[in-house]
């Protein structure tokens, strides 16, 4: 399958998130990508190709145009009140309930339209998250034109980026911009989330729309981030109301209990009858993973892999979490690997 990744990820490089009370080193770093991509070509997977341009009229179709522009100017608003020293740029205060949005101060904007301390924006963070979104667009050209399947490298990752709200590591949602674009060429789309956090974003932006269902398999956020959605009682709105389905799962889970969930969501997935499926793939639900708080290891991610070719749907997989650096390589290469083989 092909795979669509740019080195220009690399530019959204920062140290630190903030997190239990303090700065920690970040989680997300440009060393993630890299150890994917050597994964990947050791088992001889591709061809690996660079991302084409598709400019801003797919991301608008999914995101606010004043988030967008934030996002874009934010660093150089950064730099001008705090000059080049910060080299990162959080958030400080957020226009909670009963309060106003604004974004007339940097402060403000970073705010309003951020909602954790874990997603530093940097010089090159606007870069990279465009081109993120190019290598999910591209992925699913390819799948458009008929291929089984395509994964898109995508650092940053997406899946807890809303329409107008960034976090947990993402800024612009990469597999719901390739949703929609697909669905705007007439496609029925389905997007599975494996990632071991709430895919928040994802469903959020199809929230009250029954023609994108949104299915998401992670740590139940009563216990774990984003702590504010993935709970099983929400469902869809509106026109949306049963094509939203969350399978929250507690702490220590391991392949025995994911597993069923998994089946689960194939199950939803295959009686909606979709054109084509999007699966948000993070391996941070590996034992050990720093954000996460799972157990699957070593042959579960080549029967993750193997149970979402039986589906049977063109597949488009884009990359979010996973930061336990020794593993995250060949967990994706499983996945990967089992699938094209399945
Ligand atoms: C894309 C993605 O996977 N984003 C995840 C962002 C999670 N950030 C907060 C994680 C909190 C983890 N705390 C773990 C402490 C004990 N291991
Ligand atoms: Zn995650």
């Amino acid at each position: 399958m092909k795979i669509v990744t740019t080195p220009l990820h690399q530019a959204h490089a920062h140290a630190h998130e903030f997190e239990g009370g303090r700065l920690i080193p970040a989680k997300d770093v440009p060393a993630r990508a890299e150890l994917v991509l050597d994964a990947l070509r050791a088992r001889g997977m591709g061809p690996i190709i660079q991302p084409q341009h598709f400019g801003m009229v797919p991301v608008l179709r999914v995101h606010g145009v004043e988030f967008v522009h934030m996002l874009e100017q934010a660093w150089g608003r950064w730099v001008a009140k705090y000059g080049y020293e910060v080299r990162e740029a959080f958030p400080s205060a957020w226009p909670a309930r009963g309060m106003r949005a604004s974004t007339e101060d940097v402060e403000a904007a970073l705010g309003t339209f951020c909602f954790d301390t874990a997603t530093p924006i940097v010089a090159g963070t606007w870069a990279a998250a465009r081109q993120a979104a190019d290598c999910a667009l591209t992925a699913a050209q390819c799948v458009l034109k008929g291929e089984r399947a395509a994964f898109a490298l995508t650092r940053p990752p997406g899946h807890h980026a809303a329409s107008e709200l960034y976090g947990g590591y993402c800024f612009l949602n990469n597999a719901a911009i390739a949703a929609q674009s697909m669905a705007d060429q007439g496609r029925r789309v389905a997007i599975l989330d494996v990632d071991m956090h709430h895919g928040n974003g994802t469903q959020a932006i199809f929230y009250g729309r029954d023609d994108v269902l949104t299915v998401s398999i992670h740590g139940d956020p009563a216990a774990f981030y984003p702590h504010f959605a993935g709970f099983a009682d929400e469902t869809g709105d509106g026109a949306g109301e049963g094509f939203n389905l969350n399978l929250p799962l507690p702490a220590g889970t391991a392949w025995s209990g994911w597993a069923p969930a998994l089946e689960t969501a194939i199950a939803r997935v295959l009686a909606f009858a979709p054109d084509i499926l999007v699966v948000p793939l993070g391996v941070d639900t590996h034992l050990g993973d720093p954000a996460g708080g799972f157990r699957l290891e070593g042959a579960d991610y080549k029967r993750m892999g193997a149970a979402l070719a039986r589906a049977g749907l063109p597949t488009l997989f884009t990359m979010e979490g996973g930061y336990r650096l020794d593993t995250l390589g060949s967990a994706v290469a499983d996945v990967l690997t089992a699938f094209e083989g399945g």
